[in-house]
């Protein structure tokens, strides 16, 4: 039912952007043993995994949530916001183009799908560092004939709107407060992350169950308490490079 494509771990994974957290060696061989042990909870959660090859000039590649926005219709490839990103969507066109029909953002407009929060109907995309009001206005016009609305949601301190808000259940989302201004989503329950864990909104959604870091104990038992499936990964060097769980990961429904 599920189709998740990857990205094998570049070697230059330790040249990546940064933008909130701090630069820290990286163990590439390390991050590469984790990235195969998240590709292989993905398959546990029920998704058929492609994994394309390593990119190995294009540090941040593994991260391949942020080079497309995979709606059942159509797939929209994305501009990343940061320039050394922009090459890493031609060897996903192939992999995406045999489950949707692509169309482009174009330039100047500039976007990361860690900015895209498709909830339903209704896609979220977070207006800050990486994704411009030039590329909410193009997705719009893209989407808005499926029925989508799109809505900015401005964000700050933060990398993504992903990184401040994600949905663990059909109700239900993952929440920092510090980041994103939490009325927006006024109709859903609203789970905060611990204070003390102020990475800790970034959770993949896949049916009922959750893939989440094992370094956010505190907001994995808030998840646990309502009554979400949690299944944890150690991503920490992928964390050294401002990622998680999302990041890895096109997840999608196949034969749409
Ligand atoms: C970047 O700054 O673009 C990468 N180092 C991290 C991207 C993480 N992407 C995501 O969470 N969607």
């Amino acid at each position: 039912m599920w189709i998740a494509i990857t990205r094998e771990v570049s070697p230059k994974l330790g040249d990546c952007e940064l933008s909130f957290v701090s630069r820290h060696p990286i163990d590439v061989d390390r991050a590469r043993a984790q990235h195969a042990a998240y590709c292989h909870v993905l398959g546990a959660c029920g998704c058929e995994v492609i994994a394309l090859p390593a990119e190995s000039g294009l540090p941040d590649s593994v991260f391949v949530e942020d080079a497309a926005i995979v709606l059942d219709e159509l797939a929209i490839i994305t501009r990343p916001g940061a320039a050394s990103r922009r090459d890493e969507a031609a060897s996903l066109v192939p992999a995406l183009g045999a489950f949707r029909r692509l169309v482009n953002i174009q330039a100047p407009a500039t976007i990361d799908g860690g900015d895209v929060l498709c909830i339903g109907r209704d896609i979220h995309v977070g207006q800050a560092g990486r994704s411009n009001a030039e590329a909410i206005a193009q997705l719009r016009t893209l989407v808005t004939p499926h029925g989508y609305r799109v809505h900015g949601v401005p964000t700050h301190d933060c990398l993504h709107l992903k990184s401040a808000v994600t949905q663990v259940a059909d109700d239900t989302l993952l929440v920092q407060p510090a980041w994103v201004d939490t009325s927006l989503f006024a109709g859903f329950k609203l789970i905060e992350v611990d204070p003390d864990e102020e990475h800790a909104a970034n959770a993949l959604r896949i049916g009922d169950s959750v893939v989440y870091p094992d370094n956010f104990p505190r907001t994995a038992r808030r998840l646990a308490d309502a009554g979400i499936a949690v299944t944890t990964v150690d991503v920490s060097e992928l964390q050294k490079a401002e990622g998680a769980t999302t990041c890895c990961s096109l997840v999608f429904r196949g034969g749409a």
